[in-house]
């Protein structure tokens, strides 16, 4: 195991809660990957232009030896083989949505694939799990620690531990 990724966790289709047990004991499971921690769950007001259901969101870390793309097509092959996701409406409803936060401290952009994730720095349904777990760790880019960038955001979207 010679990486650590954050991965972000979210459902709001089905039993959210379940969709997150069972994404966790599934990523626990791709070869080269073991899990290290988990945020609590927290109940989240749905962001973005698509009007839907709030989500359950978490974050975890694990230490993988695989490559970022290799991680992708796991978490790909668990959003569509386990959860049965089929191509969706851009940022609307999902049983489960798994995206890669950081990836040690890579910073790639193609056509698959954009860690850190273009968007983490400004949800708070990320950075209140992600602090839980992980306030301390520095944002490749943005060079500030996720609790400094959590801290400075003006209050948002409501975001409740479950
Ligand atoms: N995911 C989206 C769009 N909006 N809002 C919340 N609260 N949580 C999410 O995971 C989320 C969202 C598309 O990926
Ligand atoms: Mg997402
Ligand atoms: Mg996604």
């Amino acid at each position: 195991m010679n990486s650590i990724a954050y991965l972000a966790l979210g459902s709001n289709m089905g039993d959210r809660e379940l969709n997150l047990l069972r994404a966790v004991a599934e990523i626990g499971k791709i070869r080269d990957v073991r899990i290290t921690a988990l945020s609590g769950f927290y109940d989240t007001e749905p962001v973005g232009p698509v009007t839907q259901d709030p989500f359950i969101n978490a974050v975890l870390r694990c230490e993988i030896s695989l490559g970022p793309h290799q991680l992708l097509d796991e978490l790909q092959r668990i959003e569509t083989g386990v959860f049965r996701r089929s191509r969706d409406i851009p940022q609307g409803p999902r049983t489960m949505d798994l995206d890669i936060l950081f990836f040690d401290d890579l910073v790639i952009s193609d056509d698959r694939l954009t860690i850190p994730h273009p968007r983490l720095h400004q949800r708070r349904f990320v950075l209140v799990p992600l602090c839980e777990i992980a306030p301390d760790l520095v944002h490749p880019l943005i060079r500030d620690s996720v609790k400094t960038i959590l801290d400075s955001l003006p209050a948002g979207e409501r975001v409740v531990r479950v």
